[in-house]
């Protein structure tokens, strides 16, 4: 049910795709960084506004914002408790996340769901696997909707290897794994980082030579689209970049994005215009059929 509820809310509603306003960038990268691009950033019932404003399907946040906003706009958006945050304050090899929230957190508030970050190739990816398994667990038994942000980084990777086509595809893979409803990745990049899996891709000829082959062979690696995943919108880039970025997820099958930095950032009539013209993006007929089993 709280699945449907996100699904069917705001402008894409009954389309299968899903646009959602993401705010945790306080914590995870500080508040200058943040909002000091546009200072009505900085109060937590702006996110709620622009969430709402611009028909999104639901918007996450970490506690401390979604407290000061759910009285306000009780029941106009879809909630998602962002229930573990990282900071930036220790530069670490290994990141991990502290638990920052629970699921009675989130039934208090009236949320739909819950979200993780995972770190696939952090030292500490396996404490983080099961903190979010007896998490989810929890969740589930509440009909709660379990959204994992998979992003890979850590000593096991190289930089360019966070976002390597096949780390992407695992980290999307170990997320559905794991029993996520929705799995946030980053966009993949063509570079291949693993010696066994390039054998497979130059074997087996994955084409990965476009953003929207990637973002099929993503699709692929999440259960062969069984379940939905949604790519992020990163740090901010200028309008043309972004739309190209949700052309071609849109056109490899992805089912939407979570565009943080890439709104909030601008101003707010610059962002809905923003928004206005993913979700038109989103709206048009996809040109990729994903093999589905029947
Ligand atoms: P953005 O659209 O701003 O990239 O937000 C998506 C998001 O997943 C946020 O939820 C999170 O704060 C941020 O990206 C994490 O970014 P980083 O890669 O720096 O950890």
């Amino acid at each position: 049910t709280n699945l449907a509820r996100l699904l069917n809310h705001g402008k894409l509603a009954g389309t299968g795709k899903l646009v959602i306003l993401p705010v945790d960038q306080g914590f995870e990268h500080g508040p200058a960084r943040s909002f000091a691009l546009n200072p009505p950033a900085y109060d937590p019932r702006y996110h709620f506004e622009l969430a709402i404003a611009a028909g999104c399907n639901a918007y996450v946040a970490p506690l401390g914002f979604l407290e000061a906003g759910a009285r306000e706009f009780a029941g106009d958006i879809p909630l998602i408790l962002k229930a573990n945050n990282h900071d930036v304050l220790l530069d670490e090899a290994d990141p991990t996340q502290a638990l920052t929230g629970s699921v009675e957190d989130a039934l208090r508030l009236g949320c739909i769901g819950i979200g993780f970050t995972i770190y696939p190739g952090s030292a500490h990816r396996f404490e983080m696997y099961q903190q979010i398994r007896a998490c989810a667990e929890e969740a589930k038994c509440h009909g709660l909707v379990v959204i994992i942000w998979s992003y890979a980084r850590g000593s096991g990777l190289s930089k360019v290897g966070e976002t390597a086509i096949d780390v992407i595809g695992y980290a999307a893979q170990i997320a559905a794994q794991l029993g996520a409803h929705i799995v946030k990745v980053k966009l993949p990049n063509e570079h291949v980082e693993q010696e066994a899996a390039q054998k497979v891709y130059e074997k087996e000829q994955i084409p990965i030579a476009t953003l929207a082959e990637r973002v099929r062979h993503v699709v692929q690696c999440t259960f062969n689209g069984r379940r939905i995943v949604i790519f992020s919108g990163g740090a901010s880039v200028s309008d043309e970049t972004l739309f190209d970025e949700i052309r071609s997820i849109h056109a490899g099958g992805g089912f939407g994005s979570i565009v943080g930095r890439n709104s909030f950032q601008r101003s707010q009539s610059d962002a809905l215009k923003i928004f206005n013209t993913i979700m038109d993006i989103y709206n048009q007929p996809s040109q990729i059929q994903i093999p589905v089993l029947k």
